[in-house]
């Protein structure tokens, strides 16, 4: 059994050392391999002490084995096709045969040794960002350790001091790695079971990407005008539900490697921030919020009681990030008369279809797109489209859901007389706007 004082010891000296090819490499664990993008079932512990696993959005918790007293986990770097939603797949950068990566779940206090092993045309590392860990298993390509070259299988072994959320992601030519979607989520469970427990626990990672309609690779130097907005590299109408029993304490951790920040907001509860990549916020730290925003390179996990059913929306609250492939370099049309400007179109392109004049929803209606992308606006619900994409998803919250049962439960049926209506009213004609240029265009009162 190796002490915690030894094994601090053996660590320090040794730093992260290449796995040989001889003894060791007949060592090195199976390495799992996922070839779906949905929601996979949370995995139980089955030795060591007990937790409630977390449930990944559209995504997976990496299997381990056990070695003596060490979790032994093992990461594949590799190119993936990835499945944004139906109609759009993307090449990426991942692991284990997805991007993002698996999630690694442990608890505090465990001994991990991660296998890394580098099918990438390229040198990588990783680095386990937010773990308290000896300086060489960092995983900062050139300054704690070599870089990983490509067809090589490195170690990094570590205890685990603090529970809570954390990220992976490579410190190793970042920028392009980054944005071809090398990342995942690192879950450490507090040892005290007591330590606020929760009925259902989601974790998810939020990526964003460049890829110009028809393509299928992100454009990797792209700083700030990306058209897909992920979580868990999926995109709206392609992210999972989160399915929620009326009463469960629920946490929602999420992670943000993309470059800019996001508030995440949730319709119906408020909930408080308990965790962040630096541990737990204290209780008497928390207030109540129903957005809360999550730096870029930060976690926030969000822990509230679902005390309200419904459908309810769960979305970033920039509404650039819940459209999909759009383009940013169009006119506002809202006022302008449709009729002069669809003549003016037609004599450039006569196919075009001039859109906008009432501003942009287009109800069932979608425009015609190249293939491998997606609407701007999509999606439908049971009282017609959501005109949504990018980073939006519906939590439900329904009474009659079985603890750990997962499966959506379809759209909400609302009790009698609590839906929004409609009354009758006398025909109104529709309002015209004022046009800035024309000396009568003063707007009029209406009649
Ligand atoms: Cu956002």
């Amino acid at each position: 059994m190796l002490s915690r004082r030894n094994f601090i010891g053996t660590a320090a000296l040794a730093g992260v050392s290449a796995v040989s090819g001889r003894a060791q490499a007949a060592a090195i664990p199976e390495a799992a391999v996922m070839d779906k993008a949905t929601t996979q079932p949370p995995l139980a512990p089955t030795s060591g002490p007990d937790y409630r696993p977390v449930v990944t959005l559209n995504g997976w918790t990496l299997p381990w084995r056990m070695n003596g007293a060490w979790k032994e986990f093992h990461l594949v770097a590799e190119p993936v096709v990835r499945s944004f939603a139906d109609g759009m797949t993307a090449h990426l950068w991942g692991y284990n045969g997805q991007a993002p990566g698996p999630t690694i779940e442990a608890v505090e206090g465990d001994t991990v040794r991660i296998f890394v092993t580098n099918h990438l045309p390229e040198h990588t590392t990783v680095h386990w960002h937010g773990l308290i860990l000896p300086n060489g298993m960092d995983g900062v390509g050139g300054l704690t350790q070599p870089h990983i070259k490509p067809g090589k299988t490195f170690v990094y072994e570590f205890e685990l001091r603090h529970s809570g959320t954390f990220m992976y992601h490579p410190h190793s030519d970042e920028m392009v790695q980054m944005a071809m979607g090398m990342m995942g989520m690192f879950v450490v469970h507090p040892r005290d079971t007591t330590f606020r427990p929760v009925d259902r626990d989601f974790v998810f990672i939020m990526s964003s990407y460049l890829i110009d309609p028809g393509s299928y690779l992100p454009k990797v130097n792209e700083m700030t005008d990306f058209n897909m907005w992920t979580w868990n590299a999926r995109v709206f109408p392609g992210i999972d539900a989160l399915p929620v029993r009326l009463g469960d304490r629920v946490r929602v951790r999420i992670g943000n490697l993309t470059m800019t920040n996001h508030p995440i907001h949730l319709h119906g509860h408020k909930f408080g921030v308990s965790c962040t990549d630096g541990g737990w916020v204290p209780e008497s730290a928390q207030w109540p919020e129903t957005t809360t925003d999550v730096p870029v390179g930060a976690v926030r996990a969000i822990d509230f009681t679902a005390d309200n059913p419904g459908d309810w929306a769960f979305h970033c609250h920039k509404s650039h990030h819940t459209m999909n492939a759009m383009g940013h370099d169009m006119r506002n049309l809202i006022g302008v008369p449709r009729k002069d400007i669809a003549r003016a179109v037609r004599r450039l392109a006569p196919d075009a279809m001039v859109m906008g004049s009432t501003g942009m929803a287009m109800g069932e209606m979608e425009m015609p797109a190249p293939d491998n992308t997606l609407p701007m606006m999509t999606g439908s619900g049971p009282f017609g489209p959501l005109e949504m994409g990018g980073m939006f998803t519906v939590m439900k919250v329904r009474a009659d859901l079985a603890a750990n049962d997962y499966r959506d439960p379809g759209a909400y049926a609302h009790p009698a007389g609590t839906v929004a209506y409609e009354i009758a009213t006398p025909p109104a004609a529709a309002p015209a706007a004022p046009l800035p240029d024309s000396s009568k265009g003063a707007a009029k009162p209406r009649t």
